[in-house]
C-alpha cells in the first residue's frame, strides 16, 4: 500500500513538472510570436502622383510597408500640396505612429511640424527629396539620389556627345524644362546644368517650370518653340516632361533626335523608369537619361529594421544610379563626385 501511494505521488510529481515546463514552453512560444509578430504602425506622407516616378515610388513603398511584412501602414498622398503633408503628419502625431516617413514635396516649411513629430518622440524618415531645416536633429534619417550628381552625369554625357561630334559649345542652344522649383531634384539638377554651361560654354536660352508633368512639359516646350527658333537641345528635369516637349516639337512640324547637325532637336531626361521614355531611348527621340531609381520601399523597411532592432542607421542614405543613352559610341563619362573631388567613370547602360 505504502509502495503503491510512494509511486502515486511521484508519477503526480512528475506530471506537476511536465504541464509547468509545457505551460512556460507556450508561453515562450507565445512571447517569441508576439514578439516576432509586433507590427511597426508607420505614417507615410507622399507628397502627389504628379509622375510614373512618383506612382513607381509610392507602389514601392506600400509593397515594402505591408501588413505581411509586419507593418501598419497609414498612406495619405499631399496632391502636391505641402499643407496636405502638414496636416497628414500632424494626423500620424495624434495617432501616436511608431515612425512618420515623409517624401517632401518642397525643401522647406517643415521646422514646426518636424518639431513637432519631435517633441511626440516619433523618429521621421525623409525619403527622396531632401527637407532644409536649421536643426537636422528633427528627422533620424533620408534616403534618396544624389541629384545634384545626377545633373553633372548627364551634362558630362551632353559634352561627351559634343566632342564626339564637333559640335562647338557655343553652337549648343539649351532650352531648359524644370521640375517643381524649390524640390531637391530641381534644385540639383537645375544647378548641374548651370554650372556645365558655365564651364563648357553652352548658350542656356531659358528655363521654365514644366512642374514633373507631361501637360505642364508639353505646355512649356510650345512656348519655348514660339520664343526660339534656335533649339537644339531640351534638358528635361523628369520623363514626363521630355514626352509633352516631344509632343509639342512633333506638333510644331520639327524633328526630334541627336542629329543637331541637321536640324533635330536632341530631347535629355532624368528618370528612366517611364516605360514611353524607354521606348523614345530605343527610337533615339531621347538621347540620354539620367537614372533616378524610385524604388525606395525596401530601403526605408530596412531603415526601420535597424533602428527597431536598436542600431543608429547612417543618417544619409545615397542610392547608386547611373546613364541610359541611345548613342552607342559614348559608353562611359567621367564625373567628379557632388562634394568630394575623386573623378569616376559611370559606365553607361544601352
Ligand atoms: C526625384 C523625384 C522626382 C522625379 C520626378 O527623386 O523627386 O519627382 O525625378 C518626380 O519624376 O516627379
Amino acid at each position: 500500500m505504502r509502495k503503491n501511494a510512494i509511486i502515486a505521488t511521484i508519477l503526480l510529481l512528475l506530471a506537476t513538472i511536465s504541464v509547468a515546463c509545457r505551460s512556460s514552453a507556450v508561453s515562450e512560444t507565445e512571447q517569441e510570436s508576439t514578439s516576432e509578430k509586433k507590427i511597426v504602425t508607420v505614417g507615410f506622407s507622399q507628397l502627389g502622383a504628379e509622375s510614373d516616378w512618383r506612382s513607381a515610388n509610392t507602389e514601392s513603398m506600400l509593397t515594402a510597408l505591408s501588413q505581411e511584412n509586419g507593418f501598419n501602414l497609414i498612406y495619405k498622398n499631399g496632391q502636391q500640396k505641402q499643407a496636405n503633408q502638414v496636416t497628414a503628419l500632424r494626423m500620424f502625431i495624434q495617432q501616436e505612429v511608431d515612425y512618420i516617413v515623409l517624401a517632401p514635396e518642397t525643401e522647406t516649411g517643415w521646422d514646426f511640424v518636424l518639431g513637432e513629430a519631435k517633441e511626440a518622440g516619433i523618429p521621421v524618415i525623409i525619403v527622396d527629396r531632401r527637407v532644409a531645416v536649421d536643426d537636422s536633429n528633427l528627422y533620424t534619417c533620408w534616403v534618396g539620389s544624389d541629384f545634384a550628381l545626377e545633373g553633372k552625369k548627364l551634362t558630362a554625357w551632353i559634352n561627351a556627345f559634343t566632342e564626339l561630334k564637333g559640335i562647338d559649345p557655343g553652337e549648343v542652344h539649351i532650352a531648359h524644362i524644370q521640375g517643381t522649383l524649390g524640390s531637391t531634384a530641381q534644385i540639383g539638377r537645375t544647378r548641374g546644368l548651370n554650372d556645365a554651361v558655365k564651364k563648357y560654354g553652352w548658350d542656356l536660352l531659358g528655363a521654365k517650370n514644366g512642374d514633373f508633368t507631361e501637360v505642364r512639359g508639353r505646355e512649356v516646350m510650345a512656348e519655348f518653340l514660339r520664343e526660339y527658333n534656335n533649339i537644339n537641345v531640351v534638358y528635361c528635369e523628369n520623363d514626363n516632361e521630355a514626352i509633352g516637349a516631344i509632343d509639342a516639337i512633333e506638333a510644331a512640324g520639327k524633328r526630334v533626335g541627336p542629329d543637331i547637325a541637321n536640324g533635330e532637336i536632341m530631347v535629355v531626361s532624368f528618370d528612366g523608369i517611364n516605360t514611353d521614355a524607354q521606348q523614345y531611348l530605343k527610337e533615339g527621340k531621347i538621347s540620354c537619361i539620367a537614372e533616378c531609381n524610385p524604388l525606395h520601399g525596401p530601403r526605408v523597411q530596412a531603415l526601420i529594421k535597424t533602428l527597431e532592432a536598436g542600431e543608429t542607421p547612417e543618417k544619409y542614405n545615397y542610392v547608386q544610379e547611373t546613364l541610359f543613352s541611345s548613342v552607342p559610341e559614348i559608353k562611359v563619362v567621367t564625373v567628379d563626385e557632388s562634394e568630394g573631388t575623386k573623378e569616376y567613370q559611370v559606365e553607361i547602360k544601352r
